[in-house]
């Protein structure tokens, strides 16, 4: 499929299209968008052989508009150039977009390459020389062509791609398989928030809101499910299929209506009576396997509970069910936190009375993993410590990446001048604490960057996996419990190391790793970033049972990052946890404690 342009803006002044890299249909704030044509530019200009210096000066000015704070369709020339990595010629690119809505450059390159050439970059290993390389060699122009070519042994003899290489791009398409058309919960959460708010904007629409896995807060969504409550439903259809994102109208009813998104993602809408609105939200927000429980109950009690409804068996009558919570108290239960609503213990816990109160994001007191310029961050410690204190922390803590990670060129000499700064900007906004960090690496024998004599200057050290993510089993949990024992750390970023559909999470006896974390007074991080949110719910829960602590975390790498926690808390939310685990919503007080201990 090739690129279109923009379709839409939404209410919220959001860029709405389908992404040119995966063709999913995307709302973007208008940097983003900018950054994502950027980014193509610089993929395909290294897919035509582009010089490698060029190449990675657009790779960098992508990562500094879309990570820029400033609205970039406010920005006049001279500001365009003020952003950090944009140069005349990349401000005069990005000026023309905005004026005209394309990029000529960039369209003469995509008239030269077939989109699914880009596309063949999505699989893990394979990055542009490669993908060069199939299309020129042998016209390999989209997955699927890859994936055949492969079978039929029409790569050998290619140089640059032995046996190793081939086995690579077969598990790299495995992965992109196993993520399927599922779209990530950033992406759909965003969508169906601007659908919501252009529905709930129509004449006669009582109630709307998105239901199905989204409001579960899945890490992935099969399609979007929006909900709403109006006495005349012909306005919301109207409506619905007059976005400019419905592409395709694939059924359209008087109560039910689905459209596809230019990108391929389903939107559904239903729409009730208002006096049906909590059966109905319950009913489409599932999952299945939970409400089959609950309808067992209803049925139990004398009642139906279906799609159309909460009935009385006996006499046949409608119940007005406004609101979930009188659902839920009909069948005799507390209302349940969508995100719990799984069928993995939710009703017998709801039942005995047991639920746990799970920790929401207005709980986050501070973010305890975040990056600057000084690594690979994009903007400079005093805008992302601003934004932090805009967020209302009362602490906040900078984790640039430690020297291991050779690419960062990270030294001692900058970490203490950066520590310098750090001191001075504590408690300059509303009394906000400032931690000095770092983000260790855990090198394949467990080991960290830096002597403990070093370590010892910071206030909290991340340690992460970078590096070596195939080592057996065995090997890896010796090797995350060796970090653990580490008195210096104090929580594990990213534990699992997985990026949702493109590298599967790190093998290790994991009951064996959070036992070791909840002994040695090691957080285990949710890092929140929607291609990580790592560790996993199911994980999560796991480790629970051990005892151990939590860090809901943001892995910030600019200021529109810091928001992603609400992703960390919904994987937190889905694995159960309450606010006291999670040791960023401790007061400050009770966090440098739990910081200081065990070292
Ligand atoms: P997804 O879209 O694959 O990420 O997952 P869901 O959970 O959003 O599933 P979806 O979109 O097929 O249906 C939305 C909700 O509607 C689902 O969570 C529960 C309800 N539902 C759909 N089909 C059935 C069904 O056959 N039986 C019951 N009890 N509920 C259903
Ligand atoms: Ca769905
Ligand atoms: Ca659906
Ligand atoms: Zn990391």
């Amino acid at each position: 499929m090739r690129y279109r342009p923009a379709t839409g803006v939404t209410r919220a002044g959001l860029y709405q299209g389908p992404s040119p890299l995966t063709g999913y249909w995307c709302v973007m704030r208008v940097n983003d968008e900018v950054g994502a044509l950027l980014e193509e530019y610089a993929d395909l200009l290294a897919i035509t052989g582009g010089d490698a210096f060029k190449v990675r000066v657009y790779e960098k000015a992508a990562r500094s508009v879309a990570g820029h704070p400033a609205d970039l369709a406010g920005l006049d020339a001279a500001g365009l150039r003020g952003i950090p990595n944009v140069g005349k010629s990349i401000a005069a690119k990005i000026e023309e977009y905005l004026s005209t809505g394309s990029i000529h450059a960039l369209e003469e390159l995509r008239a030269r390459i077939p989109v699914g050439v880009r596309q063949l970059t999505l699989v893990p290993t394979l990055g542009p020389k490669k993908a060069m390389v199939l299309y020129h060699e042998r016209g390999i122009d989209s997955v699927e062509a890859l994936s055949e070519a492969i079978e039929a042994g029409h790569l050998h003899g290619l140089p640059g791609f032995g046996a190793r290489t081939e086995e690579n791009l077969r598990h790299g398409i495995e992965i992109l398989h196993k993520a399927g058309r599922r779209v990530p919960l950033g992406t759909a959460l965003e969508l169906a928030e601007s659908v919501v708010a252009d529905l709930a904007a129509v004449p006669g629409c009582a109630r709307c809101a998105f239901a199905g896995s989204l409001r579960r807060m899945r890490e992935t969504v099969g399609d979007v499910d929006v909900l709403a409550a109006s006495g005349r439903p012909a306005a919301l259809m109207a409506a619905f299929t007059g976005l400019p994102l419905a592409e395709q109208v694939i059924a359209a009813g008087d109560t039910k209506t689905s459209i596809r998104t230019g990108a391929g993602l389903q939107v559904d809408l239903r729409v009730v009576p208002p006096e049906d609105w909590g059966a109905a939200l319950q009913y489409f927000t599932g999952s299945k396997a939970h409400n089959i429980r609950t309808r067992e109950i209803a049925v139990h009690a004398g009642l139906k509970l279906s799609e159309y409804g909460l009935f009385d068996v006996a006499t046949g009558t409608k119940i007005v069910s406004a609101t979930e919570d009188e659902v839920y108290a009909r069948l005799g239960l507390p209302w349940i936190p969508p995100p719990l609503r799984e069928d993995t213990g939710e009703i017998e816990a709801a039942l005995r009375g047991e639920l746990p109160v799970l920790v929401a994001e207005a709980d986050l007191r501070g973010d305890l993993h975040t990056h600057t310029d000084l690594s690979d961050g994009l903007a400079s410690l005093p805008d992302m410590v601003a934004a932090a204190a805009a967020r209302g922390y009362s602490y906040y803590a900078v984790t640039d990446h430690a020297p291991g990670l050779a690419m960062q060129r990270m030294t001692d000499e900058k970490m203490l001048a950066q520590r310098e700064q750090v001191r001075e900007l504590d408690g300059r906004h509303n009394g906000m604490r400032v931690l000095h960090g770092t983000e260790l690496n855990i090198d394949p024998d467990g080991g960290v960057d830096w002597p403990t004599g070093f370590l010892a200057g910071f206030d909290v050290c991340v340690a992460s996996i970078h590096s070596h993510f195939d080592q057996p089993a065995a090997a890896m949990t010796r090797r995350l419990i060796r970090a653990c024992e580490n008195p210096f750390v104090t929580i594990l970023g990213h534990p699992s190391a997985r990026l949702i559909g493109r590298r599967a999470p790190v093998d290790a006896d994991w009951d064996a790793v959070f036992a070791a974390c909840a002994r040695t007074g090691t957080a285990l991080e949710i890092d929140s970033l929607p291609d990580r949110l790592d560790l996993s719910a199911g994980h999560v829960r796991r480790a629970r049972r051990h005892g151990v602590r939590f860090a809901i975390d943001s892995d910030a790498h600019a200021v529109p990052h810091l928001a992603c926690t609400r992703y960390g808390v919904g994987t937190a939310q889905r694995g159960w946890l309450t606010a006291d685990e999670v040791i960023n919503t401790w007061p400050v007080d009770r966090l440098i404690g739990f910081l200081r201990a065990n070292r």
